[in-house]
């Protein structure tokens, strides 16, 4: 038996849209920092007959990762056994928090150990992008860019633009909600590339923040990382809410977060918050602010847990 583990990660330039389906091909770059806290643990090994995916101690009825396993062995020609799946995560599923990122991520480290094949991340990134393509960013650690130009499968993957520990942000998470999310993230950005009128304007502006903050993590100047990020939320919330119909994947105290976060700006303290299909809020800030943002989240009405993710 094999066994390895992932992080989730949170994009701070988000991937909001495809541009090839089957292959999770991005429409835009994306780049992430990870949430150290979090961890997925998968472990696997070779089965009887068939592939078996257990997470959470129960059968994953959803047969994603079954499908997962089948381009591995059919497309890419993997001489792969039939695998016994089992994952668990230290932090709620299905609910914004990136739980198939560090899934696809821990499994695809599993199997490249299982299998000997000594990949590199370029490489490791590629497979875990089939299977989710934030799960593309989280084969490592640090600050990480999905990025690539064409539209093809070897073009886009991940690499490191700087280790975690050269530049140790804070992030403390708001957890917001236990609720499962009622539209994937998958359906979701897939509706607003078919009905946003603001999807286009969304790809050409997140390239370009997108090379901005390469610039920005290179330099550790957080001013210009919080710009660029404010930018690339508000602009994939526009286009959510655009959509047709509108998609919505906040609550109430998601806003009150946000709130509370424009409050400690208006005080000068260096914090920024971004959110993702789901209704927690990432609160991203220079690590000396650490227990004052975390003090004032948890005394949000509404919040149900205030989590540093990044120690
Ligand atoms: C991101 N999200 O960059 C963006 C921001 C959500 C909002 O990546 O269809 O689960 O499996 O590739 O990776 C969530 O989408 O979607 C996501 P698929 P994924 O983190």
């Amino acid at each position: 038996m094999i066994s390895a583990s992932a992080h989730p990660n949170v994009a701070l330039i988000k991937y909001w849209g495809k541009s090839h389906d089957a292959l999770r091909i991005p429409a835009t770059p994306s780049l992430s920092i990870p949430l150290l806290a979090f961890r997925t643990e998968t472990s696997i090994e070779v089965a009887r007959k068939r592939d078996e995916v257990i997470l959470s101690g129960q059968e994953d009825k959803s047969g994603r990762i079954a499908n997962w396993l089948r381009i591995l062995r059919g497309d890419l020609g993997l001489d792969m056994p039939p695998l016994t799946v089992r994952s668990s995560s230290n932090f709620p599923s299905a609910a914004g928090l990136a739980s198939s990122a560090s899934g696809f991520a821990a499994l695809t480290l599993a199997i490249n150990a299982l299998l000997d094949l000594d990949l590199d991340m370029p490489s490791l990134s590629r497979l875990a992008r089939l299977g989710s393509a934030s799960a593309a960013r989280s084969v490592s650690t640090g600050f990480i860019a999905l990025d690539g130009r064409e539209n093809a499968h070897t073009a886009w993957s991940a690499q490191k633009v700087l280790d975690y520990d050269a530049w140790p942000l804070g992030v403390c998470v708001a957890i917001c909600s236990h609720t499962p999310k009622a539209v994937s993230s998958a359906a979701g950005m897939n509706r607003s590339r078919d009905t946003s009128p603001a999807y286009n304007a969304w790809l050409t502006g997140n390239r370009q923040m997108f090379e901005r903050t390469v610039n920005a993590v290179t330099a550790r100047d957080f001013e210009a990382l919080a710009s660029a990020a404010r930018w690339s939320f508000f602009g994939m919330l526009t286009v959510m809410q655009s959509s047709v119909p509108p998609l919505n994947y906040f609550n109430e105290s998601t806003c009150a977060v946000i709130q509370a976060i424009k409050t400690l700006q208006d005080q000068g303290v260096p914090v920024f918050f971004t959110c993702d299909a789901g209704p927690h809020v990432k609160c991203v800030h220079l690590p000396e602010y650490a227990a004052l943002v975390e003090a004032r989240i948890r005394a949000v009405p509404g919040v149900l847990e205030a989590i540093q993710a990044c120690p």
